[in-house]
């Protein structure tokens, strides 16, 4: 079922076709109205007049996240803010947030584009949304929300927090959809089973979640302990939020994204040069209907692959890879290339280990060295030293044969690693550059 049929299933030729028409519109507008795209496009003797196919978007140099503190709070807006409607913000690691503005259309697009993503993920009217994504700046909860009413479901916006309530909530209002972040979830779970309600007793059927990596092994996990179908959602402020692209719960394999508004492109983060369909890469998007600060080439830093085979859904959008983590979350570890989510995998997979983990990075003796904390379950837990001491050393080898490097896995007891309502902290690098 879906949304927007029409636009959902151009055949790839119109979709071009669309796509070229908007990337001129949206290229002549930036260069005119923003000093940053006409002082970079001048800098590369690249005028907009030079896009005549979509090949040529290759030619244009990116933008940065970087490049969108320096303009900080509104020097990459597109618009004047008489037209802005909304101002939303993420907040990074290091110094400021990044800012955002929507024009009253981009809202709509984007509540257009969230209603076909919770479509997509077998949501429909009649559903009740209940949506624990934060609602502020951060643009999870006012994006699904204002998606979930375009769809005409009724949306809970419960929000994150209080979570023994939101139990109460899901199971007093019958809701049939949750939307938060995947680590949420299985805190939600958790708590649940604690105050003795079984989540299979609820009428959750779908449960729609992003914000942060998560491995198809957590969906496993989650998807045990919610009983509802897990839907993976990508999306990021700086290109519009949630609803960039959503897994199909006909194939549940690669997320669509919505190319008659985005170009997804995939590139060597070191080089900056295309890479083939299926490689691994850096997702780079440029906006083109963004009224408000549309992008062009957007370096996300998330790192996933690109196939453009046809789905069983008859959707004719690309599909990406599930996200294995960011160019910069990268750890380098003695040298090696080590994403948390590659981690997290395996670690689920380990019987009796709980999804819930921490990963610490230091240096000593000039060494890199990593210690995984990891929560086992009740049982284990209270099992004797012998059996715990077997299964750490079970998590050092499994990581040791899979990635290749060495670390110590330090078996903590259920509940005490940090729970988040929101985006789960799960690295901490001590180590001093
Ligand atoms: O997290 C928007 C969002 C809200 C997406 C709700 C999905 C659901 P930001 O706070 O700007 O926006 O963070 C964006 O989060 O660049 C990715 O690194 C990461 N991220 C988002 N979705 C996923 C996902 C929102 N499904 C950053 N898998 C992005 C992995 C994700 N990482």
């Amino acid at each position: 079922m879906y949304f927007n049929e029409e636009f959902e299933t151009l055949p790839r030729p119109a979709l071009e076709a669309l796509q070229l028409k908007r990337l001129q519109v949206v290229v002549e507008r930036v260069y005119a109205n923003v000093p940053f795209y006409k002082d970079s496009f001048d800098k590369a003797g690249l005028k907009p007049a030079d896009v005549r196919s979509l090949e040529d978007l290759q030619r244009f140099p990116f933008t940065t996240k970087q490049n969108m503190r320096d303009s900080y709070p509104y020097g990459l807006f597109a618009a004047p803010l008489e037209e802005v409607v909304r101002i939303h913000a993420s907040s990074g690691t290091t110094g400021k947030p990044t800012v955002v503005g929507y024009t009253q259309k981009d809202i709509e697009t984007w509540s257009e584009l969230m209603a076909r993503s919770f479509m997509a993920a077998g949501a429909h009217r009649g559903d009740i949304i209940h949506n624990a994504y934060g609602y502020g700046l951060f643009t999870g909860g006012l994006g699904a929300h204002y998606g979930a009413e375009r769809l005409g479901a009724s949306v809970i916006p419960i929000s994150g927090g209080n979570t023994k309530r939101q139990i109460m909530i899901m199971q007093d209002f019958g809701s049939t959809v949750l939307t938060c972040t995947p680590s949420y979830s299985l805190f939600m779970a958790e708590e649940a089973s604690a105050a003795g309600i079984d989540f299979k007793k609820l009428k959750l059927r779908i449960g729609i979640f992003g914000a942060e990596p998560w491995s198809e092994a957590m969906r496993g996990e989650i998807e045990a302990k919610l009983n509802l179908s897990a839907i993976d959602i990508y999306g990021l402020s700086e290109i519009m939020g949630p609803g960039v692209a959503i897994e199909c719960i006909e194939a549940k394999k690669g997320l669509h994204i919505w190319e008659d508004h985005f170009i997804p492109e995939i590139i060597d983060p070191a080089t900056g040069l295309r890479l083939p369909d299926g490689e691994l890469g850096e997702l780079v998007i440029t906006t083109i209907t963004k009224q408000g600060i549309p992008l062009i080439r957007y370096r996300t830093r998330d790192i996933t692959s690109i196939t453009y085979e046809p789905c069983v859904c008859g959707r004719t959008h690309a599909r990406i890879n599930r996200m294995c983590g960011r160019s910069d979350d990268m750890l380098i570890i003695r040298g090696v290339n080590v994403f948390p989510s590659q981690i997290e995998s395996i670690l689920v997979g380990i019987e009796g280990v709980e999804p819930h983990y921490l990963l610490i990075v230091d240096r000593k003796d000039n060494l890199d060295t990593l210690e995984v904390h990891v929560e086992v379950d009740e049982g284990i837990f209270s099992d004797e030293i012998k059996i715990l001491q077997l299964l750490s050393k079970r998590i050092e080898k499994e990581i040791k044969d899979v990635l290749g490097i060495t670390c110590t896995a330090k078996l903590v007891e259920p509940k005490t690693l940090q729970r988040s309502e929101g985006k789960a902290t799960r690295v901490i690098d001590k180590r001093k550059f």
